[in-house]
């Protein structure tokens, strides 16, 4: 009797379960789970999700942004390259990042004095922290986190030259109101405010199913700094799962040399993130990317 309702529970929960998704080129990349909430905001549609395998998810405009067990392969592969290398730490920048997950990736280096987070949608930091607790976690609590919540575009064209020592770019995919983030305007202003020795962090979407938007960061990257290098890594719910963020510099390719007192403050804490992870992860740029960039 026992083993018959518990059985009858189970098909029920599972009746509850519907596929969540995002499609791309008549890709879908889903999770079964269950909507926890929904809402449209003056910016975007936001939707908080549950599943079983990957825990809650956020996704902005029916795309991904994150869910609660693969966000360290994100988030770890888009700060630590940048902040281990710069010059200098002393102010960060992210444009964007309302789940807290790059926040608090940066915040566990004691160095940094002030991380300035400038977020164009309050509602995604109000619904990540109530839903996504884990991945803004301490940050939100930290005294070093200025939050801004104004148009990165706007903002930046008056922020203060020679200012930042890492300056990262935690935007959606390069539409609706990520878009502009990618453009060689923004990011001549995030140079003009990047301090010399520092280093430019963006997420630069999957060398295969964003092949030529991926190209595109690259080269208009290396327009504007001495050096652009994709990182390659893998976070299975975007899609193809194969993913990039591209680091930049000036005058030396500085996100390749990560400083030891910062790889042994942070290396116990990460996940995916090692130098010797980084390192192949730089190198595992694919045969065709390196020849379109070379031609
Ligand atoms: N297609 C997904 C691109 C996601 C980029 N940002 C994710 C936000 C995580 N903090």
């Amino acid at each position: 009797m026992i083993i018959f309702e518990y059985k009858k529970m189970k098909q029920q929960t599972e009746k509850e379960l519907i596929w969540i998704y995002e499609s791309h080129n008549d890709v879908r990349y889903g999770l079964k789970g269950k909507l926890i909430k929904q809402e449209k905001t003056p910016f975007q549609e936001i939707k908080i999700i549950e599943s079983k395998r990957y825990g809650k998810g956020l996704l902005l405009d029916n795309a991904w942004m994150t869910t609660e067990k693969q966000e360290k392969q994100y988030h770890e592969c888009l700060v630590h390259p940048a902040i281990c290398g710069a010059k200098d730490l002393n102010k960060v920048l992210i444009i964007g990042g309302g789940d807290g997950g790059t926040a608090r990736e940066c915040l566990k280096y004691k160095q940094i004095k002030n991380l300035d987070m400038v977020e164009i949608d309050i509602r995604v930091i109000e619904l990540s922290k109530q839903y996504l607790p884990s991945l803004g976690d301490k940050a939100w609590n930290d005294s070093r986190l200025n939050i801004k919540i104004k148009n990165a575009i706007e903002w930046i064209k008056q922020a203060k030259n020679n200012y930042y020592d890492v300056i990262i770019v935690d935007g959606a995919d390069p539409k609706g109101p990520a878009k502009q983030l990618f453009d060689i305007n923004f990011l001549k202003d995030c140079k003009r405010v990047l301090k010399s020795g520092g280093i430019f962090a963006t997420q630069s979407e999957s060398p295969e199913s964003f092949r030529e938007i991926h190209i595109e960061i690259i080269q208009t990257l290396r327009k504007v700094f001495d050096y652009a290098d994709p990182l390659y890594g893998s976070v299975p719910i975007y899609p193809s799962g194969w993913w990039s963020w591209t680091f930049a510099s000036d005058e030396k390719p500085r996100y390749l040399s990560p400083k030891k007192e910062r790889v042994l403050e942070i290396s116990a804490q990460c996940e995916i993130w090692s130098t010797r992870w980084q390192q192949g992860a730089f190198n595992t740029i694919p045969a065709f990317i390196e020849r379109v960039l070379k031609s």
